[in-house]
Order: structure tokens, then sequence, then C-alpha cells
């Protein structure tokens, strides 16, 4: 390491005055005019942990749902999962350094306590569709190089895309964008090429994000085994009244599809295309919607079936469920009750889940956002090689495998998992629909002066701060029949978040305006 070339390098980059960035629920995020200094040190930060990890990491510039903006950033071990959380405390301390003195300080300290050995770490690099994405990636390349390490820009990709990529690449398997589409399709086609199920047209609301780009790219790969029409790919504002996060918590239909048709089948990505919610129009003109919960319940059943074709001599693999406490309570009682399978409760953020998820065999993981995928322990998969020459359900099990990635949530992925998953059991969205009816459900978002007042416990069930507030929420809980209600400090935005359900739509919005009084 060159001290003097980094002390210059750190010198380019200055933290603006004031500003305290801290790592959250998926990475750091803010207004983009202020995050050049953050990004600058993740690069740094991200050839430090290539060094210690002896292998290629990555960084995603994006703030996924959030507004145009603002911008973020994404780090990626070399399993393709996201940062180790033994190392959020350096992404913090590197951020909030205030200037280039105390940050070589903190790169000193960080190379000591962690024996990071001296060399030059691979860092890939990706961006979503942002304008402000071009000046971040040179920011982070500056940081990787200012460690001495090698940047490798790959360009505009969804997130999953990039943690599909440092995932596959170091384990010495192809990696290209190209290769991403060919492995999922490959999955796709293997598990549908039986199906007589009528195919469905699905309309995408693409968020005017990158998954537009992406999906096509898809679709062309898939050659006419999946019909798409694409909206939102760009005419209008990101995440502007459309994508999966508006849909989810709006309960609305996206800009451009206000007047899809009774029925139709259609999706909506978010901005950098990791989660992914389905929805409907019913008769009546309301909104129906399938999100990650029903996803998990869908892949689930999928599982199961193929499982149930399974003959082997040792144990049936262990199958569970992960969910935070956003998952509707329906979903819930019916993944124990019919399902029969166990469930995890986690805090939010894919970094808990996916953590969760390990625990089992074949581990099913989404927030009810629609961020989630389905993982496989790397001991079945060996003994589904040895069972997949002479067993068709292994064979499905292994397209499965490839089909879903598994390095993170991945919204283009989840749509062949839920078309496979339909279209193997012949089935609409009406049935799927039909597994189990929602509790009535609310999110509001709550503006304070420091969200950070509110801490919480048991997977962020319970407040434990500020003083007095959980009684608050209990007594308005006791009053709204089947209620259940929760807060806790947005990681991504400067807000709290309250969720609230109840028998009754109407109750749980009076439950959910309760609770963000008491927050106030
Ligand atoms: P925050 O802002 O911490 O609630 C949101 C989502 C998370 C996760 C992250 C990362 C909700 C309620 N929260 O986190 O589940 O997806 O963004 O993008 O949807
Ligand atoms: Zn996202």
């Amino acid at each position: 390491m060159d001290l003097a070339q980094l002390m210059e390098a750190c010198n380019q980059y200055a933290k603006p005055a004031g500003f305290r960035p801290a790592y959250g629920t998926a990475g750091f995020r803010a207004e983009a005019s202020l995050l050049h200094s953050t990004v600058f040190r993740c690069g740094l930060l991200m050839a430090a942990r290539a060094l210690k990890t002896g292998a290629a990491t990555g960084l995603v510039v994006t703030a996924s749902h959030n507004p145009v903006t603002d911008n973020g950033v994404k780090l990626v071990e070399p399993t393709g999962y996201m940062l180790d959380q033994s190392w959020e405390a350096w992404a913090d301390k590197l951020a909030d350094a205030e200037d280039a003195e105390a940050l070589c300080a903190i790169i000193r300290d960080l190379y000591q306590k962690e024996d990071i050995p001296y060399g030059s770490g691979v860092v890939m690099l990706a961006h979503d569709t942002r304008p402000s994405a071009e000046e971040l990636i040179k920011a982070a390349g500056s940081g990787v190089k200012a460690l001495g390490g090698l940047p490798i820009v790959c360009g505009l990709l969804t997130t999953p895309q990039l943690h599909w990529m440092v995932r596959h690449c170091n384990n010495s398997l192809k990696h290209t964008e190209s290769c991403y589409y060919e492995e999922i399709a490959t999955g796709f086609s293997h598990l549908v090429h039986s199906c007589k199920a009528k195919r469905q047209v699905l309309t995408v609301d693409c968020a005017n994000g990158v998954g537009a780009e992406k999906l096509k790219a898809l679709a062309e790969r898939l050659s006419g085994k999946l019909d798409v029409t694409l909206r939102s790919t760009g005419e209008g504002g990101l995440n502007d009244g459309c994508g999966a996060d508006y849909v989810q918590k709006e309960r609305r239909f996206p800009a451009g599809m206000e007047d899809c048709q009774n029925g139709a089948r259609c999706a909506s990505l978010d901005g950098d295309a990791d989660r992914l919610v389905y929805f409907q129009r019913l008769p009546g003109g309301q909104l129906q919607l399938l999100d990650g919960d029903r996803i998990a319940v869908l892949a689930a059943l999928l599982i199961r079936d193929i499982l149930d074709r399974l003959s082997h001599d040792a144990a049936s693999p262990s199958v569970g469920i992960v969910q935070t406490a956003y998952a509707n309570g329906a979903s819930s009682q019916y993944i124990r009750e019919q399902l029969r399978l166990e469930t995890a409760v986690t805090a939010t953020g894919v970094k808990h889940l996916h953590a969760a998820a390990e625990r089992f065999d074949i581990g099913i993981y989404f927030e009810a956002n629609g961020h989630g995928t389905v993982l496989f322990r790397p001991a079945l998969i060996e003994r589904l090689h040895k069972l997949g020459d002479s067993q068709e359900a292994a064979k499905d099990l292994l397209a499965l495998l490839g089909m879903v990635n598994q390095a993170v949530g991945d919204a283009l992925s989840g749509i062949l998992l839920v078309e496979a998953a339909l279209r193997r059991r012949q089935w609409g969205l009406n049935d799927w629909a039909q597994l189990y009816t929602d509790l009535p459900s609310r999110q509001l978002k709550v503006k304070v002066k420091d969200r950070s007042v509110v801490t919480t416990a048991d997977a962020e069930t319970r407040a434990v701060t500020p003083e007095g507030l959980q009684s608050r929420i209990n007594e308005s809980v006791r009053g709204a029949p089947s209620g259940r209600a929760f807060v806790r400090p947005s990681g991504t935005e400067d807000v709290v978040r309250v969720y609230a359900e109840a028998q009754t739509q109407q109750a749980a919005d009076k439950l959910a305006q309760q609770v963000a009084r008491h927050v106030h």
C-alpha cells in the first residue's frame, strides 16, 4: 500500500460537512450528491475484504426502490451474499471518518486488526440506471485502486446479477451476464418442458429501472416459453408511482397499468430488480396483491411436489421458510398449520433471513415486499447429483437450483420460479390466491427528529426504547380484533415504520394510526 498515494486519493473524496453515513439494512443510502466519499471508502473496504478472503468481492451502486435522486451502495461477499455482518462496523468507521488523515488511520487499524495481507484485491462493480451512477462508480473504482486493488467494471446490471457473478467467479464458473441468462433459463425450460398448462401473458411493471432491459434479454433466451409484456421500461421516473415497493406498500396499480384487465396476470419489480410482487385486478376493481409471503408458499408447494417423487435411503431433506415480522399473519399460520413446515422469524433485511435459511437443507426466505430466494445446502446438492443419474425428481431439484439465484433474492429468477410453479400445477392466480386470505394490514411511515431513539428486540416485534412506547402499543393492540402491531426504525430511509394488521381493514388502519401517534 502506497500511503502517500492513498492519502492523496482520500483527499479527493472529502466527506460533506455534517454528513453522518451509517450502514443500514442493506448498505448505505442517501441523497446522491452526498455519497461520493462514502462510495470511495466502500471501494477501499471491498478491496481490503477481497485481500482478507483471498477472493473477488463486489459493489453495486443502487438505491433500489428509493427515489431517483437518492443513491446508495450494496456490498457483496465472495460467496455472493451481502457483506459479512462482522465487517459492517468497519464500513461505518470508514464512511464516517472526518478527513483523509482519520481515514488512513482507520485503514491502518483495519490492516492490523484483521491481519490483511498485502496484495491486489479484485472488486467487481455494477450500477443501476440512476444518472448519478457514473460518478459514483468512478469513486468506487478510485477507492479500490487507492488500496492497490483491481476494479472490474461490469456496467449496468441488476443487483442480483452482480451477486450471482461474484459467486460464480469465485467458484471458477462462467460468470458473464449471458451465462446468467443461460443458467436460469435452462433450469426453467427443464421444469416446464412437459407442462400442458395454457401459457398466460405476464405484464411486468419494471419500475422504469434496470429490470426492463434485463428481463427483455432473459425472455429472448426463453424462445417463447415465457410471454412477457413490459411496462414502465424507462419512459417515466424511476420507482415513481410504480415498482414493487409502491404496489406492495400503497396497494395501488402502478403507473401505466391502472387500466389492466380483470384477472390479467401482472407483476412489479423494484428499481434494481431484486424484489418481485404479483398482482391482479379483482372483478370489483380492487387490487389483489400476491406478495413475498405468497411466493414463499408457492415455492414450498413446488418443492414439496418434487420431493414427494424423490426416493432416497437417507432422511428426507429438511425444508423451512424464513420470514420477518412484516409477514402477513395468515401466511405464517398457513405455513405452520397447512404446510406443516418449520418457520423462523428474523429481523428485517435479507442478511438476517439468508443466514437463518442456511440452517435447512432447502431454506426458503422471503420478505413480504418480495425480496427472497430458495437456498440449497451443499451436502444436499451433492446427494442430488448422485441421485440425478437415475431419478427425474433429483433432476428437477437440480434444475430448480440452477434457476433460483443462490446468492440473493432476484426478481428475474423469481418470475421464473412463480411461473414454473403455477404452470406445473396448472394454476392461475386465483388458485394461488385462494390458499389463504391475507389479514388486512397497513404500513405507515412516521418522520421523527431522531429515528435512532426507537430500538427493538425479539426480531423487531418489541420496542425497547423509548420507555413506555411498547406498553402504549400493547394497549392499542388489545383494542383491535386479531390485532398485531410493531414499530422499527427504517435502515434505508429517515423514518420510523409502523406495521399493523387486524381482522378488518378499518381496524388495521385505525391501529396503525394509533401506533403512529404513540411514536410521535
Ligand atoms: P427498511 O427501510 O430498513 O425497512 C427496506 C425493507 C427491507 C429491505 C430493505 C433493503 C420493508 C418494510 N423494509 O428496509 O425489507 O428490503 O429496504 O432494500 O419493506
Ligand atoms: Zn431492490
